[in-house]
């Protein structure tokens, strides 16, 4: 059958599956690193196993309190979660069965009762080489990193120049300065850049310079912040004036979007660290305000809660300088995927980003897009299966034509991207 011909309703699971499959997709948000970062990217399996998704999950299954695990060493941490979520408990959540499917993937045994044979594989590794091979393995030609430009574990790294590694575009995470200004203006102000904790004087133009020479050094695709359930835009606070006067001027510059990850409760059980976070419904007239009195700027857009989805889709439609992207943290479940990237399909048709990975280990991407594939088949299907039921035809290339839409052109066109081959 040739491209062209209209694909037959019960050939079309077929066709989208090998046409996901085939298609190698941008991952538009993660917290990898390239190689050139040295030890700020994270892979093998104590990483794996110490996820915090995992360790959240460590503590309703194990009586152990939280300051005992801190206190054990990383590969006594991965221990104890492989005996209680693996072998002595099913690995039915699907973070457990995400680090069964990567493992199994990359050919190690996920029955085994101890780590030694998997500690084994990884230490063989030769990683630049070892990154190729888990991107095969997922389906990913490219990851966006988060590169927090303010941390003093990262912002070093970038002295010798940053990596140039095609495989990983920089993302400038602008945390410290949005949602912490005060606290992070004597590190802008050791670095040269003359700004007051207040935000009076000359900061704003200063922040502007120092997102500007970041862009020179770094070439990131986009800026981004992660912003609170309580978010709201315009207060007569110092983040509204940073956004006003600094960060989205700097994304103009840079003809770069913004990107809002919007509804996190930050530390709602600090014990459990970075596991402590949970979800909220944010208030989406502050989404509404910045597309509507920022027409030059873009934002790409993904919200925590599965109450905010509906909204954010009819936003879109309302605003085509916002990209809704991903089903982000709590959201990235097979579950929520499929209700959300359905009721964006009936409301936007293909002009979103369905998923980002959001993975912290390397080994991650292998499974967080293997579920997506194995979401998107089906539902991409029916979608076809109706429109081929109410008069038009279907046919491989427009599958294909859509695939590379959804999974890379739109991100490429989005953030001004030149456009890869999708093979
Ligand atoms: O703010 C973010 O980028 C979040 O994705 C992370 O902070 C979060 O811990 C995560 O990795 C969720 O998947
Ligand atoms: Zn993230």
């Amino acid at each position: 059958m040739s491209n062209h011909s209209p694909i037959s309703k019960d050939a079309l699971e077929n066709v989208v599956t090998e046409v996901l499959a085939a298609t190698p997709f941008i991952d538009v948000h993660t917290h990898l690193f390239a190689p050139e970062l040295g030890s700020l990217g994270l892979w093998g399996i104590d990483e794996l196993l110490t996820y915090h998704y995992l360790e959240a999950e460590l503590f309703r299954f194990n009586p152990l309190q939280p300051e005992a695990y801190w206190a054990m060493t990383k590969s006594q941490q991965a221990d104890v979660i492989w005996k209680t979520l693996f072998v002595e408990n099913p690995p039915l959540s699907e973070a457990c069965r995400g680090v069964v499917a990567s493992m199994h993937l990359l050919g190690l045994d996920p029955n085994a009762a101890t780590l030694a044979q998997a500690r084994e594989f990884f230490r063989a590794q030769n990683l630049p080489e070892y990154i190729g091979k888990v991107f095969k393995l997922a389906g990913i030609s490219s990851a966006v990193m988060t590169n927090d430009i303010l941390d003093p574990a990262e912002a070093p790294q970038w002295s010798k120049g940053g990596p140039r590694d095609p495989r990983f575009h920089a993302a400038l995470r602008l945390d410290r300065i949005l949602n912490q200004f005060s606290a992070h203006a004597t590190a802008l102000d050791a670095q040269g850049y003359k700004v007051e904790a207040s935000g009076g004087g000359k900061s704003m133009s200063e922040v502007r310079r120092f997102l500007g020479d970041w862009v020179k050094r770094a070439q990131p695709v986009y800026m981004a912040v992660s912003l609170d359930d309580t978010f709201f835009y315009p207060l007569g606070d110092l983040r509204t004036k940073l956004f006003r006067e600094a960060v989205l001027p700097a994304c103009r510059d840079a003809g770069i979007p913004m990107s809002l990850m919007i509804g996190v409760r930050r530390q709602v059980n600090p014990a459990i660290r970075l596991a402590g976070d949970a979800s909220g419904v944010a208030d989406l007239r502050a989404l509404e305000n910045l597309c509507r009195d920022f027409p030059e700027n873009r934002f790409l857009v993904s919200l925590l809660s599965r109450e905010n989805q509906h909204e954010l889709c009819v936003y879109a439609r309302k605003f085509a300088n916002m990209m809704p992207f991903g089903c982000w943290w709590f959201l990235n479940n097979p579950s929520l995927v499929e209700e959300i990237t359905r009721e964006r399909m009936e409301m936007l048709g293909p002009s979103f980003i369905p998923q980002h990975s959001d993975a912290r280990i390397l080994e991650q991407v292998i499974y967080k897009w293997r579920n997506t594939r194995r979401t998107m088949a089906p539902l991409l299907a029916n979608t076809y299966r109706l429109l081929i039921e109410d008069g038009r035809n279907v046919t491989r290339q427009d599958v294909e034509r859509d695939v590379a839409r959804l999974f890379r052109g739109n991100f490429e066109q989005f953030v001004g991207m030149k456009a890869s081959a999708a093979r």
